[in-house]
């Protein structure tokens, strides 16, 4: 693995959730670079609320500390690379690079979810360890979902894995690598105004949500229209009947395909 960045991993048969574990890492002072690896969660969190699910041992369940100097409308980005980098590891390990649904989904071939990212920042730190740490963990569906069969029924139909996209038993430990030698010269990039727009260039180019009509859902409101842009920031650019808005990854409930 080339990596300087990511050299601490932590690895854990059971934990209640990786970002939770790191996020009380950072506030007693941990540096950027920390990584979290659990086998199984059994409080594994998805966005404003939502749960992660994945049985013991077969998914990737994986958080890394990142501490950059980002201003707030840009945090988006820590997150859009985690997403590229785990991208790129799935394509390196399979031969098959999934595009990324605006703003934190990895999807199959037909839509349905291999990999969900959350980012959480820890905005009350001591400016004395400098920079607000911002944890982003991913949860990539290696082995898990097997088949159909094996999904719950609310997400039957939504989600999707690795081997059952490809047919490929793919080893959590290769696919781990791959993902932290992918991100580390992301993450350095977040550090230069050309590198940031740079990856989000490289996210505009995976994000297959461009070209769709959706439907946005904010916390009070909801409207539709057609994604036309990635901003250098990270947003999504929507065409909407009331004009072209600008929507930010924190304020999204939900964004599906319109109609
Ligand atoms: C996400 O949230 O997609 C972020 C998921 C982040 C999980 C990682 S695992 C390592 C780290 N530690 C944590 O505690 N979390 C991170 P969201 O967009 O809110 O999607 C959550 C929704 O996806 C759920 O409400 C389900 O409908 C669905 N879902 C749950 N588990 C799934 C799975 N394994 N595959 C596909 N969809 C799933």
């Amino acid at each position: 693995m080339v990596t300087t960045r990511f050299t601490d991993i932590r690895r854990f048969d059971t934990l209640d959730s990786t970002n939770r574990y790191l996020l009380d890492e950072a506030r007693l002072g941990a540096p950027e670079g920390v990584v979290a690896v659990a086998d199984h969660q059994h409080a594994g969190r998805g966005r404003l609320g939502r749960s992660w699910e994945a049985p013991a041992g077969a998914n990737l369940l994986v958080s890394v500390l990142l501490r950059p100097e980002l201003d707030p409308e840009l945090r988006h980005l820590a997150s859009a690379v985690v997403a590229l980098a785990a991208s790129d590891a799935i394509g390196g390990c399979t031969g098959r690079v999934p595009g990324i649904k605006w703003p934190n989904d990895l999807l199959g071939g037909d839509g349905r979810k291999l990999a969900g990212v959350l980012a959480e920042a820890d905005l009350g730190s001591r400016p004395d360890q400098g920079p607000p740490p911002i944890v982003v963990g991913i949860g990539i569906n290696v082995g898990w979902p097997a088949s159909e069969a094996d999904l719950p029924p609310e997400l039957a139909g939504s989600a999707t894995s690795i081997r059952m996209e490809t047919g490929q038993d793919v080893d959590r430990g290769q696919l781990l690598d791959g993902l932290l030698t992918a991100l580390e010269p992301r993450v350095a990039d977040l550090g230069s105004s050309d590198g940031r727009s740079g990856q989000a260039a490289a996210f505009r180019d995976r994000c297959v949500t461009l070209g769709q009509r959706v439907r946005v859902t904010l916390a009070d409101r909801a409207f539709e229209g057609t994604a036309v842009d990635v901003s250098p920031e990270g947003h999504l650019v929507v065409d909407g009947d009331g004009g072209r808005r600008t929507v930010v990854a924190g304020d999204v409930v939900h964004l599906r395909p319109a109609g």
